[in-house]
């Protein structure tokens, strides 16, 4: 295949399978042809890595700056284009699909930053005559694996702290969503990183991410994916003694208190369930209401929900993009359904819907009279569908908001600075929200949950040195 995109080994390009990527707004439209690594090719990924690594650790600093810096601006330039190819190969909105990729210019300006500003700490030894150096040092070969619901920002954040401390990475994207990793490791390849530094397999969990989670080369293995994936390789990594963080689900609550602003709460809930398709990990999918104002807050947001546009995500006037695939919108269906079953209310939306192409279109589904024991309150559906949970007080809300397994974001509408204040101290997640959405997130704090959500270090900002590095102390006797 000559047009086909390949993967990028040891510093060359070589090819592979020929998968299609496919836009779900479109599905006869086909974005282009991706090369699937085989197991081979990703051992192969993994030696280039490493061999690449004693050089890289040792590299200048004006060096990673400087790559990480034009890989930025190049990013930034191209903005329309990679998110274009964004939305075409994922689905979410154009506004959403730039917003994106400018997300993923900031985070490589940030850690370009960041690679002048590597520091330790001399401090006396509690011997007389002896000097205590604490240094961080770059950790080895990263796996890293990546979801296809942020194509080019959460690649971002996780392979620019790992060319920023010094790290070698083999690199594997959702085989859904090759597009935006491929133009991202052509970006930074021409931005001057050595051959081996940075390797692109592309393809299917089971062949190439098993490999890269297998091997003993590698060093680190980061991954934000579902739950399930993200606990085994968990597992994977403590059997080989390997340092790993895993970000995975998320069952967020909004919690809309009976004095908050309900333009601020609608706009909170409407955002946070439903936008980028609810396909976000951070996606708000437990609407917890005081009764007060239940069914006033109800009404509002079942005429927003309602009008929201679903669509071709390059259409100009569309809200909200298709589901990613067929496999996931049956996912969705199925929960609709369970939901119904379940005697939840179904107040609008679930069903899905033709457009002018051939596409993954569901209108996004509001659920009320919910409890929080149902499985629509438990498991996370990953896609636009929502339950509204009416509870008492704030005591209640607070409660429901901490019964479940996951706790990734939590978010409250509230104008009492007590309850605000209360809620973010007694949050049982790793990201607590008052009067914004759960989901969008600066690049430049850290991002991560507790239980189920996360499992490692937190990712981004300054935080993320404490996975892509590993922590030396060294003593000198004077
Ligand atoms: C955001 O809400 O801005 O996979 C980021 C996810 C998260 C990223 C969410 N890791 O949805």
């Amino acid at each position: 295949m000559s047009d086909q995109k390949q993967n990028f080994i040891g510093g060359a390009w070589v090819s592979g399978e020929p998968a299609e990527n496919v836009n779900p707004s479109n599905t006869a439209d086909i974005v282009g042809l991706y090369a699937r690594a085989n197991v081979a090719q990703a051992n192969d990924a993994i030696a280039a890595a490493k061999a690449a690594f004693p050089s890289w650790s040792r590299s200048g600093l004006m060096e990673r700056h400087a790559i990480l810096r034009r890989a930025s601006d190049e990013i930034l330039a191209r903005k329309d284009e990679l998110g274009r190819l964004l939305s075409r190969e994922e689905g979410k909105t154009l506004v959403e699909g730039i917003g994106e990729t400018v997300r993923a210019a900031q985070i490589f300006d940030f850690y370009a930053g960041e690679a002048l500003r590597l520091s330790g700490e001399s401090v006396p030894s509690v011997r007389p005559d002896v000097g205590v150096e604490v240094t961080r040092e770059a950790v080895g070969v990263v796996g890293i694996i990546t979801p296809w619901n942020f194509p080019i920002a959460i690649p971002a954040w996780k392979l620019a702290p790992a060319i920023c401390y010094g790290n070698t990475v083999v690199f594997k994207p959702a085989d859904l969503v090759p597009g935006c990793a491929w133009a991202l490791v052509d970006i930074l390849q021409r931005a001057g990183l050595p051959g081996g530094v940075l390797n692109l397999v592309m393809g299917q969990g089971s062949v190439v991410g098993q490999t890269i989670a297998q091997s003993r080369d590698v060093d680190a293995l980061t991954f934000t994916g579902s739950q399930g994936t993200g606990a085994a390789l968990a597992l994977e990594s403590a059997k080989l003694m390997r340092k790993s963080q895993m970000e995975m689900g998320g069952k967020n609550p909004f919690v809309v208190l009976a004095d908050a602003d309900l333009d601020v709460a609608v706009d909170c809930v409407t955002q946070g369930a439903f936008y980028s398709t609810g396909q976000r990990c951070t996606a708000s999918s437990r609407i917890i209401v005081q009764e007060s104002i239940h069914d006033r807050f109800l009404e509002v947001l079942t005429e927003r929900v309602t009008a929201l546009k679903v669509g071709d995500a390059l259409d100009a006037s569309t809200h909200i993009g298709p589901v990613v695939d067929e496999s996931q919108l049956a996912q969705n269906e199925d929960y609709i359904q369970i939901g119904q079953a379940e005697g939840a209310r179904l107040v609008v939306g679930g069903e899905r819907i033709s457009g002018a192409t051939q596409g993954f279109y569901q209108r996004p589904a509001l659920f009320a009279e919910c409890s929080n024991d149902m499985r629509i309150a438990r498991e996370e559906i990953f896609g636009p569908v929502a339950a509204v949970i009416s509870v008492k007080d704030y005591d209640e809300a607070l409660a429901v908001a901490n019964d479940t397994d996951f706790g990734l974001s939590a978010g409250i509408a509230t104008s009492s600075l007590k309850h605000a204040t209360h809620f973010k101290r007694n949050s049982e997640a790793g990201m607590v929200m008052v009067n914004l959405p759960t989901a969008g997130v600066d690049f430049h704090v850290p991002f991560g949950g507790r239980k189920a959500s996360s499992f490692g270090a937190r990712e981004q900002g300054r935080y993320a040195a404490e996975f892509y590095t590993t922590v030396k102390t060294a003593y000198t006797m004077a």
